[in-house]
């Protein structure tokens, strides 16, 4: 009956909106799970499989109708992808292989305030920043760091979690080789138009010093402040530092001369492009390791700060 093994994640917010907007539901489906993980409930939210085997087993229990309805809704998925693909999930412009993170909605908003027990964070998946862009092989014990995303209608909430041997700050004047002192850089392309970006704002890199200063690169060319789009506070528990970063979202519109730029609504459903970084040096004139949550092929990997394209893909989940 069904010859592919596979596995299907059915959000809530898709079967809502099943029909209305389902733009991003096929890329989607490839999250892998392990197979038989959980029960096939059809017409519920939760992760689905289906291989051979499982339909057999479907069968030989006379569960005939559960083995229909399950093919009857993962048609439905494959017919609603194919409807809206006017606007499917544009990966053009961008690496191949990006990370998609499905960032939950928070009922309440985490407190920036570096402690980590916010019941928003509860329910986040934790991604790693383990790609090494710059610098040799790296030891567990010199970097190792973790992320979470979250969101409000207003803000993106961002958890760090950093593993650093050495925090140095060599450069006093934030606006001076920021990148080789320790910082936490956030990449953000509100519309996800992947493109360059190195002096305009198609897309934001902010560089968060360990004085919580988010520099970023203006349309003058120069490195200039951004602290009003951002709010940080960083901690140290145990042998981690912890983050907590709210950021305010703008598009490309903005305008570093203008007095009315406003942050972007939020919405469940919206794609973004977003990817993390993390300078770290420990002892030395220049940075040791640069290290993102992106893969970046090729010799030239430090092209975070110039190409939008290397971003993964941030959706906004209920
Ligand atoms: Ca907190
Ligand atoms: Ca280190
Ligand atoms: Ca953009
Ligand atoms: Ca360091």
């Amino acid at each position: 009956m069904c010859k592919t093994r596979g596995v299907i994640t059915v959000r809530h917010h898709i079967l809502q909106h099943l029909l209305a907007n389902v733009s991003a539901t096929i890329p989607l489906v490839a999250r892998p799970v392990r197979l038989g993980a959980t029960t096939c409930e059809p017409g519920t939210p939760g992760t689905y499989f289906w291989s051979p085997a499982y339909f057999a087993k479907l069968t030989a229990a006379g569960k005939v109708m559960d083995c229909i309805r399950t093919l009857q809704l993962l048609l439905l998925l494959t017919a609603s992808g194919a409807a809206a693909a006017g606007q499917p999930l544009d990966t053009r412009g961008h690496d191949p292989d990006r990370t998609h993170y499905l960032a939950p909605r928070a009922d309440i908003a985490p407190e920036i305030d570096g402690i980590a027990d916010d019941e928003a964070w509860m329910t986040a998946d934790w991604r790693p920043i383990d790609n090494i862009w710059l610098g040799g092989p790296l030891d567990a014990g010199d970097f190792q760091g973790r992320y979470k995303l979250v969101w409000t209608p207003q803000r993106l909430y961002l958890l760090v979690e950093i593993l650093d041997d050495v925090l140095v700050d060599f450069h006093r004047d934030p606006l001076q080789q920021y990148w080789d002192d320790d910082c936490l850089e956030i990449f953000i392309d509100e519309d996800h138009s992947g493109g360059n970006h190195q002096y305009n704002h198609n897309a934001f890199a902010y560089h968060l010093s360990l004085d919580n200063q988010a520099i970023d690169i203006g349309t003058n060319r120069k490195a200039q402040h951004y602290n009003h789009h951002v709010t940080s506070k960083w901690r140290q528990t145990g042998d981690h530092v912890i983050w907590e970063v709210a950021v305010d979202v703008y598009d490309d519109q903005y305008s570093d001369s203008g007095a009315n730029n406003q942050p972007v609504a939020l919405h469940a459903g919206k794609i973004m492009g977003f990817m993390l970084a993390y300078c770290d040096n420990d002892r030395s004139e220049l940075r040791e390791h640069f290290i993102g949550s992106e893969h970046a092929a090729g010799d030239h990997k430090d092209r975070g700060w110039i190409d939008a394209g290397l971003f993964g893909t941030l959706e906004l989940a209920e």
